[in-house]
């Protein structure tokens, strides 16, 4: 089914993918604002997506995630593919440096054309990733980028949602950060396909990389499924490890597809945004219904039950909808995977 746009956003379109910054960066602008125009723009994306390889990067704070995912974009552009990265600002307090920071130690790639950066806050959505970052996902997916990777700090909601929204996910810790597998086993660590001890510069580095070891081989940490989790030593200032951290970047890539995870993945982010889609809907309609007047809050109510009850009915469809496709693709299995 064709997804109309109004003719400028259609113009923007074609330009971006025809490769023009200036246009890419518009749209990217007009899916981050909510409304009808951004919903359709996000549906027409969606539909025009590759499935193309998403690596999260997750991690306490500090660990080194942004330069690591710097020194990552240099060595997946010298294999010749196009990246786009989004990073996460968890906007809080503390963090008011995170956004520059990141823009910092990402800038040597800011005049590359085959890299594309854009930094969005989690402002008010209790830490998980938000919505405009799910549909820059499908934007960059579908507007001719290889790689994409988002990097978000691995705290609360965001940890949970990047599991939903990545084909592969990068655990980043560093030495001193909690040597204990009860500290590795709360959780972000629990998550990771690949593990990596960054500033392994420092002297430290070994004993941390010694209690990772020893928690994956007791099975402790790691995402479950066929795939045995890798463990690697990185220094993302110094510029080591970081060939060996994408070859088995691309190593895991290689297992998502050949087991029929590369478009699971990409319907579980679906999922994902359908329902914070909702989630929106439902807090538009509130406020606007409570705004109205205060003898209308009775109103409000009743809109609120209808708006759950049209979210758990499509919720319900889309879940039907969604295993049907996935029980269709294991059926498919063996046949050439996602295309
Ligand atoms: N010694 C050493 N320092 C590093 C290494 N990688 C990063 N750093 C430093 O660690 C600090 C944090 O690096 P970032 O890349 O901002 O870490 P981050 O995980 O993105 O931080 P947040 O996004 O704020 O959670 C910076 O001062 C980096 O220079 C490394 O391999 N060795
Ligand atoms: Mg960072």
């Amino acid at each position: 089914m064709a997804v109309e746009l109004p003719p400028l956003v259609e113009k923007l379109l074609s330009e971006a993918l025809e490769g023009k910054m200036r246009a890419m960066g518009r749209l990217l602008t007009l899916i981050e604002k909510p409304g009808p125009v951004a919903a359709r723009l996000v549906e027409k994306l969606a539909s025009m997506a590759r499935g193309v390889q998403v690596v999260g990067f997750t991690g306490i704070p500090g660990a080194g995630k942004s330069t690591l995912v710097s020194r990552v974009i240099g060595e997946l552009r010298r294999r010749g593919y196009k990246v786009a990265v989004v990073a996460i600002d968890p906007t809080s307090p503390l963090s008011q440096g995170a956004l520059m920071g990141d823009r910092l130690r990402m800038q040597e790639h800011s005049t590359d054309p085959g890299v594309f950066i854009r930094s969005i806050s989690t402002r008010g959505l209790r830490g998980g990733l938000s919505l405009a970052a799910l549909a820059l996902i499908e934007a960059f997916d579908a507007l001719g980028y290889d790689k994409i990777l988002i990097e978000t700090v691995g705290v609360g909601q965001a940890e949970v949602d990047i599991m939903y929204a990545a084909h592969t996910i990068v655990v980043v810790t560093m030495p001193g950060a909690g040597d204990d597998i009860q500290a590795l086993k709360a959780g972000v660590m629990e998550i990771g396909d690949i593990y990596v001890v960054n500033k392994s510069d420092k002297p430290e580095a070994t004993k941390t990389y010694e209690y990772v070891n020893f928690a994956l081989e007791k099975g402790e940490i790691g995402r479950a499924g066929g795939w045995t989790p890798r463990l690697l030593r990185t220094s993302a200032v110094m510029g080591q490890g970081i060939r060996d951290l994408v070859d088995a970047i691309e190593e895991h890539w290689r297992y998502v597809e050949s087991s029929g995870l590369r478009w699971e993945r990409v319907y579980s982010r679906r999922i994902l945004l359908m329902r914070l889609i909702a989630e929106r809907l439902l807090a538009e309609s509130l406020e606007e219904a409570a705004a109205r007047r205060r003898d209308r809050l009775l109103e409000a109510a009743r809109a609120a039950r209808g708006f759950l009850e049209e979210a758990v009915r499509l919720a319900g469809e889309s879940c039907r909808e969604v295993s049907s496709i996935l029980g269709e693709s294991k059926a498919d299995e063996g046949d050439e995977e996602g295309g």
